[in-house]
């Protein structure tokens, strides 16, 4: 961990959106790429954290620890399910929180904390890990716990997930959604009000708030939530390709 919990946790004022890169496929050594690449703009343009996608992509859960040591930044995990094994593996790895796929229910975001946290607060076993041999933050300080609403479902529990004690915020999912919702796009109406009912569920409870864009229009329209996923490593390799062998402008 790397003190991104405690960073959001603090008072709001003046933090502004965290915005972050979606890791499918990249390796260790691309993520030292992406921070030199960062560090060789002016403005130290660049993403703010990582987030690593086990649920989709081509990344597996022995990928996150390699990840985490060639990482100069924040890092979190979006798991492939709700499993409490699987949940505590990525934490003891070191990363700084969770986002969790298509949360449901209060006992389905409980359990979420249940499994990040050790007693009496949850059931999180300890043992020998890469998180205390770095001395990454004590347990005690407590990982992010993001439950992603990204459901027809989901978005009619929002509110009791938002009140589960130990739950740090949202992360919306807005393609699931749409998809969940039978729209044909992550900008239909319908999946922007969606959207802009659970940020506002959220915001009125002071929790944090977080949406994946991995488009221009969202990214833009969204850029005042605590956590943005811009969009994907994939999308970054496409965009630098398309820019690099674009041939010259015609006269
Ligand atoms: C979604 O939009 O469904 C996501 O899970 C984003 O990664
Ligand atoms: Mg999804």
């Amino acid at each position: 961990m790397t003190g991104l919990a405690a960073r959001l946790r603090a008072p709001r004022p003046g933090r502004g959106c965290q915005r972050g890169l979606w890791l499918t496929f990249l390796g260790p050594y691309a993520l030292e790429v992406v921070a030199s690449a960062a560090s060789h703009e002016p403005a130290q343009v660049g993403p703010d954290w990582f987030g690593i996608d086990l649920q989709h992509g081509d990344l597996e859960p022995a990928d996150v620890a390699p990840l985490l040591r060639a990482s100069r930044l924040p890092v979190l995990v979006r798991l492939a399910s709700h499993d409490p094994a699987d949940l505590a593996r990525v934490l003891d790895a070191g990363a700084d929180g969770v986002i969790v796929p298509a949360v449901e229910s209060a006992a389905q975001a409980r359990g979420l904390v249940d499994a990040a946290y050790p007693p009496p607060r949850g059931h999180r076993s300890t043992g020998g890990s890469r998180a205390g041999l770095v001395g990454a933050a004590s347990l005690a300080d407590g990982p992010l716990v993001l439950p992603m609403v990204e459901t027809r479902a989901g978005l009619g529990a929002a509110a009791e997930i938002l009140d589960v004690d130990g739950v740090d915020g949202v992360f919306i999912g807005p393609y699931d959604l749409a998809l969940s919702l039978g729209e044909p796009s992550v900008t239909s109406p319908a999946v922007v009000a969606a959207i802009d009912a659970v940020l506002a569920a959220a915001r009125e409870r002071g929790r944090l708030t977080g949406l994946f864009a991995g488009n221009a229009e969202l990214a833009r329209r969204y850029d005042d939530v605590d956590l943005l996923g811009v969009d994907s490593d994939v999308s970054a390799l496409r965009v630098g390709i398309a820019q690099l062998f674009r041939g010259p402008e015609p006269d």
